[in-house]
């Protein structure tokens, strides 16, 4: 491990930055995948508002948060200003009111960790989920957009990241492994500790933008347009990043002592938060702190299992970009048990 810890990358690594950006350009989705997305939403709306006038739809996750891939779910977030609603009934009532307008595959989960009504529009053949007064995840996904316009390395190392992590099987929380949130908030973070830094600490500086969400204070400078030669004094290529990622979540990270933390730029420790044992069901095995959630460890879904299959792949990902002959085919190779 201290051997590779020192290891130097590879003499031909920018030979790799042409199909890197083929494969980013790629997942991209195209102009029309949005146009379909605005259609769903104003149905919706429509919907929504005959039976909740006060009500607002917003979108979240990746198809507002700038790491949307093509082909992607929307995640849609009914905000109902009325307190105290319960978030059940809601869910049921509006169950009804999707099916009898003829949305297809219409689910009700009113007993999972964030209950919501899962649909599927036949006219754009997109399918949603719709959560009730998740407002905190409207606000994190305004941040990852936010970081997203300053470098587009950002974009580019997180398409890439999320599309191996999906390849190998290691982007599903019910088996333990990490959320597509999560290894946006790595990217964040990896590119906040470059020397020299690409990418600012935004809660860190004079705020601009300021809400009170669930009792949690989330501000921070939003005024992005400003920060977009931020990134410029570092000329560190995608390929270069994408070889330093793998390497430093394979070799270098200290997962007994350390938390990711995107909200303070910088590494924590794990004593400073009280992470260091496990209680209930959190062992913090890999510990990435929410950016306004602080108390939230977006790691806890790993288990003592999953955490070796996730190390295994780091360092499966930091050979193959060390060593491998063709890493943008062999990297992405789906993972078979
Ligand atoms: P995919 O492209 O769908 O894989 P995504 O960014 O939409 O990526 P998810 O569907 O996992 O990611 O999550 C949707 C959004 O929900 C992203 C983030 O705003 C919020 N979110 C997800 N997991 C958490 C979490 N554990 N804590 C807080 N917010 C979360
Ligand atoms: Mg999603």
């Amino acid at each position: 491990r201290n051997f590779k810890s020192s290891m130097e990358c590879r003499w031909d690594i920018d030979r790799l930055n042409a199909p890197f950006l083929a494969i980013y350009e790629s997942l991209i989705p195209p102009e029309e995948e949005k146009a379909k997305q605005k259609q769903l939403l104003t149905l919706l709306e429509k919907l929504v508002n005959k039976e909740w006038p006060e009500a607002r739809l917003y979108l979240y996750g990746s198809c507002a948060n700038s790491f949307g891939v093509c082909k992607s779910d929307i995640d849609v977030c009914l905000a109902i200003p009325d307190a105290n609603i319960d978030k059940s009934e809601v869910i049921l009532k509006l169950a009804d009111i999707l099916e009898s307008d003829n949305l297809q595959d219409v689910q009700a989960l009113t007993r999972a960790r964030v209950p919501i009504v899962k649909l599927m529009d036949p006219a754009t053949g997109i399918s949603c989920d719709i959560c009730i007064n998740n407002v905190l995840a409207v606000v994190n996904t305004k941040l990852l957009r936010d970081y997203a316009r300053i470098d587009v390395r950002l974009q580019q190392l997180a398409f890439i990241v999320k599309h191996w992590a999906k390849s190998r099987g290691v982007n599903e929380t019910y088996q333990g492994t990490l959320s597509s949130y999560a290894y946006v908030l790595m990217c964040i973070h990896f590119l906040q500790q470059r020397r020299p830094a690409i990418l600012p600490c935004l809660q860190e500086m004079e705020a601009t933008y300021a809400v009170t969400v669930d009792n949690i204070e989330c501000a921070y400078f939003d005024r992005v347009e400003k920060l977009c030669d931020f990134g410029s004094h570092n000329r560190e290529t995608i390929a270069q990043l994408v070889w330093a990622f793998f390497h430093y979540w394979a070799y270098r990270h200290d997962y007994t002592n350390t938390v990711i933390s995107v909200r303070a730029g910088s590494l924590l420790s794990k004593r400073t938060k009280d992470w260091t044992r496990r209680i209930g069901n959190d062992r913090h095995l890999i510990c990435i702190e929410d950016p306004f959630d602080v108390s939230h460890d977006l790691g806890r879904v790993v288990d003592k299992f999953s955490i070796k299959v996730l190390r295994e792949e780091f360092e499966r990902a930091a050979e193959i970009m060390q060593y491998d002959l063709n890493p943008c085919v062999t990297l992405f190779e789906p993972y078979v048990a």
